[in-house]
């Protein structure tokens, strides 16, 4: 493989800068910028890093041979004092000495390409990297590990023993009793299908852990909503009047619950309205509302309201909370109410309940934390996996070996997908183009 180089640090002041180089000319190159003889693998050594006899910096270097680097080839580490002009004039002398700039995520690629990690693990790589909170950065530290690619090449080994016995039984029929085969499937892949269930059930939580939860602030216009938002994220991030109508486009703020990510949304009241562009926020309020985990209907205390603006097919699957806002008000008559929700009293104003509504949200995304456990995160490998669940279900009918091999065959392939030993270059150079260069 040709030599790639690259800054491997954020761009910025800091402590340190580090520039990567990678392939077959990777200890020659390092060689021309940094003149120590000798250096051993994997001993760091301080010196000058030139470009010809100009000193660009005092560095740490470290080289790797193939068989211990993360890409799986020869690799060397520049260590300069962070600042972007010295990295980066490190970089440019690399490059004269015979590396080409790497391409985004091509160091990962590449590792996943020499067989040091599995694709589950190449993208485990970018998500610790994207991770904002620390369950989300836990989470991608189990995929890291390569427990999940582990679980997924025993099912595929399981699979394959399974198809080895169908070919034997097409190889010696006399020998081989077709219905015992056949049986002998069913029996495996019943105890393989919970394992996967468990692992596509989780997915809902690992989603949230990665992306973060979406609660939407959702009621009637003038009921507090832009008030509640207010009070959640402690500043005056919306605008908040006494005229109905006041918010019209959706607000999203970010926060950290628990350790957990949470997206809180306000949204505009909803209600029929003449005005087009309330009728535009309106519908934004539905879309956000439809596509929430968590959901905070807020009503006023003080006005009737037979939340008749909710429809409850939209919230059937969510977990909510009915806030009763304006509770330093006089109370308007009891209101029932739709869905077997909780009801927690506030007030904006006075502070009262906004803890409790809090401690909701919290609960909410504690109850979702799948730091834990060994938990999918990627739609990607949701996918493959309600596939390879739906071929291993077409297994379950007692059919004879060779009928039930095409199944096995394409459970075996779509779960190839998840750690990329069946994966499409396409799908490949897709995952690593998200990637940030240098990683
Ligand atoms: N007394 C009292 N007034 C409140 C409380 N919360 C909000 N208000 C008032 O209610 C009015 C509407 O508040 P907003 O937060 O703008 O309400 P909203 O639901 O965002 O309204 P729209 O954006 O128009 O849909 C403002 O005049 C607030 O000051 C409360 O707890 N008590
Ligand atoms: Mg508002």
């Amino acid at each position: 493989m040709d030599t790639i180089a690259a800054i491997a640090t954020a761009s910025g002041k800091g402590g340190v800068a580090i520039i990567r180089i990678s392939g077959d000319g990777a200890h020659q190159c390092l060689s021309r910028v940094f003149r120590k003889q000798n250096m051993e693998m994997r001993k760091m050594y301080y010196g000058g890093v030139y470009d010809g006899e100009v000193l660009l910096d005092k560095c740490l270097c470290v080289k790797f041979d193939a068989g211990a680097s993360f890409t799986g080839e020869e690799t060397a580490e520049i260590q300069c004092h962070g600042g972007y002009a010295s990295a980066r004039d490190i970089l440019e002398a690399v490059l004269k000495n015979g590396a080409r700039m790497a391409e985004s995520g091509e160091f990962s690629k590449r590792a996943f390409m020499n067989g040091k990690i599995d694709l589950s693990q190449a993208e485990a790589v970018g998500d610790i990297i994207e991770a904002e909170t620390k369950s989300a950065s836990r989470a991608a530290a189990r995929l890291l590990s390569g427990s999940l690619g582990e679980m997924i090449s025993s099912f595929q080994d399981v699979i394959k023993e399974l198809l080895t016995a169908i070919e034997a039984g097409i190889d010696y029929p006399d020998e081989i009793d077709e219905q015992e085969t056949s049986e002998t499937i069913i029996s495996q892949v019943q105890q393989m299908l919970p394992q996967i269930d468990k692992l596509i059930e989780g997915y809902s939580r690992g989603r949230i852990t990665k992306e973060g939860l979406k609660v939407c602030i959702i009621g009637k216009p003038n009921a507090g909503k832009s008030s509640l938002l207010n009070a959640l994220c402690g500043s005056d991030r919306a605008i908040v009047t006494s005229i109905a109508g006041t918010t019209r486009d959706t607000l999203h703020e970010i926060l950290d619950f628990s350790g957990i990510k949470v997206h809180l949304f306000d949204t505009a009241g909803i209600r029929e309205s003449d005005d087009v562009i309330e009728r535009a926020g309106v519908e934004r309020s539905q879309l956000t509302l439809k596509d929430s985990d968590v959901v905070l209907c807020v009503t006023d205390s003080s006005e009737e309201d037979d939340f008749s603006w909710i429809d409850k097919e939209d919230v059937l699957d969510k977990q909510g909370v009915f806030v009763f806002n304006k509770s330093d008000l006089n109370l308007a008559a009891e209101k029932p109410l739709p869905f077997s929700w909780e009801r927690i009293n506030v007030s904006t104003k006075t502070g009262e309940g906004i803890e409790a509504v809090s401690e909701f949200i919290a609960s909410q995304a504690r109850a979702n934390d799948a730091s834990d456990a060994l938990t999918i995160t990627s739609q990607r490998h949701f996918d493959a996996l309600v596939k390879a669940k739906g071929h291993l279900e077409n297994c379950l009918e007692l059919m004879p070996p060779d009928i039930l091999s095409i199944d096995l065959t394409s459970a075996w392939t779509v779960l190839g997908e998840i750690t990329g030993q069946t994966v499409t270059e396409d799908i490949v150079n897709n995952i690593f183009e998200k990637f940030c260069v240098g990683k």
